[in-house]
């Protein structure tokens, strides 16, 4: 016990900001400008914000445009108080990707994503960002399974490495992220579609000791996940106990088994599920920023509906906090954690470091009572464990 509560940095996604409100069915609902976005936002606790290249400037601007663009926007941020956090090459909206990007059959589009990408790492750098995030909404397919998919992957992996490493050979202090979608846009976007899947893809393709620490896994919680019935907070516990979690995680809501809803946090997502996404960060003293990568719903269509929707997400992360901090304090919570938890493990904890497995493997039979004995441990205690956190979230813990 004795573990405390960092209260997190928050971001957001410029694109949320100034997202039209359209779908596929429907126009655009709201005309909010990046300007005015950026100044509804400097009046609230989110004091970080992200781009898209294309966000800012058409893809095929002058150069001359978009070092005006930079500076604008480098000025205004300042002006309302706000850091540029992440910056991220959008390899998805351009016509010319609709093959994949990096991971394209097609070497002119493979060349048009390098290109792409090592200039959002050249701008990622000019706006002082933190990290330039990866995500490969069309690194797959639309259901053809066109090309073998050990090779789209490595394809992918191989983008990814060439814009990693020019940003190295350049100098810049960039760490790279890669967020993980289970499919959306492309049907099957499933290169490195799980957290799980794009950690193992980057400890394989970025072994190198150069590469240390340099690429990890941005998740988005629990949109990218539940939308397939996934569960993030497994997820997040191999990310952090491996070392692939980035400094920020993608935070909204959610309605499970749809396709990403982006809708504001805890808006149709399951509140213990959150809950347990802020302990396990807080648990093992995570220290990161939250980035809200959501929006207001379409029918909220108001510069006040969307400063609205800013406070209550910070709101929402907020109260998680309060309850993390509550579990955290619970002496109860303490006893059932002790008797789950309990760091000491002197019947299998020191197996794999004795010099030899095979006779303590020896010893563990000679003490073993059978399978009945081991039955009639007192597993009650999950339960128990299941009702405190669920009263401490409904505050009815007495
Ligand atoms: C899609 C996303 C993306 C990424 C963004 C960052 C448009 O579901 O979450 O947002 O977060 O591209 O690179
Ligand atoms: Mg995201």
């Amino acid at each position: 016990m004795g573990k405390s509560v960092t209260p997190a940095g928050f971001s957001i996604g410029g694109w949320c900001g100034i997202n039209p409100g359209g779908d596929p069915f429907g126009e655009a609902v709201r005309n909010i400008g990046t300007d005015e976005f950026l100044d509804v936002l400097g009046k609230t606790a989110i004091k970080r914000v992200s781009f898209h290249d294309r966000d800012l400037w058409p893809d095929d601007a002058a150069p001359g445009l978009v070092t005006e663009v930079i500076g604008h926007t480098k000025q205004h941020c300042s002006k309302a108080g706000l850091e540029i956090y992440n910056f991220t090459s959008n390899n998805f909206s351009n016509p010319c990707f609709r093959s994949g990007a990096f991971s394209s059959p097609f070497p002119q589009v493979r060349a048009a994503a390098i290109v792409k990408g090592c200039n959002a790492v050249d701008h990622a750098n000019e706006f002082g960002a933190k990290h330039v995030i990866w995500w490969g909404g069309r690194e797959g397919s639309d259901g053809a399974y066109e090309q073998d998919p050990g090779l789209g992957l490595a394809r992918y992996m191989q983008g990814l490495k060439i814009c990693v490493r020019y940003g190295v050979e350049k100098g810049y202090k960039l760490i790279h992220t890669v967020e993980p979608k289970v499919y959306e846009p492309r049907l099957l976007a499933l290169y490195a579609g799980t957290g799980a899947s794009a950690a193992s893809a980057i400890r394989h393709h970025f072994s190198e000791p150069a590469f240390a620490g340099k690429v990890l896994v941005n998740p988005e919680y629990p949109q990218h996940v539940m939308m397939l019935n996934l569960d993030p907070v497994f997820e997040l516990g191999q990310l952090m106990e491996e070392g692939m979690l980035a400094p920020f995680i993608h935070f909204g809501g959610q309605i499970a088994g749809r396709m990403d809803c982006d809708l504001p946090p805890g808006f149709g997502s399951n509140v213990y599920t959150d809950f347990m996404i802020v302990l396990t960060l807080n648990r093992r003293g995570w220290k990161g920023v939250v980035e809200f990568d959501c929006r207001p719903p379409r029918t909220t269509t108001s510069v006040q509906g969307l400063s609205g929707f800013l406070n209550a997400a910070v709101g929402y992360w907020r109260m998680l906090e309060d309850k993390v901090a509550a579990y955290f304090a619970d002496a109860k919570i303490a006893e059932l954690e002790g008797a789950l938890m309990a760091a000491e493990d002197s019947t299998v904890g020191g197996l794999l470091t004795a010099s030899s497995v095979t006779k303590g493997v020896g010893q563990l039979r000679a003490n073993f009572k059978g399978f009945a004995a081991a039955a009639e441990v007192n597993t009650d205690v999950i339960e128990a464990y299941q009702r405190r956190v669920m009263s401490i979230i409904t505050g009815t813990a007495k």
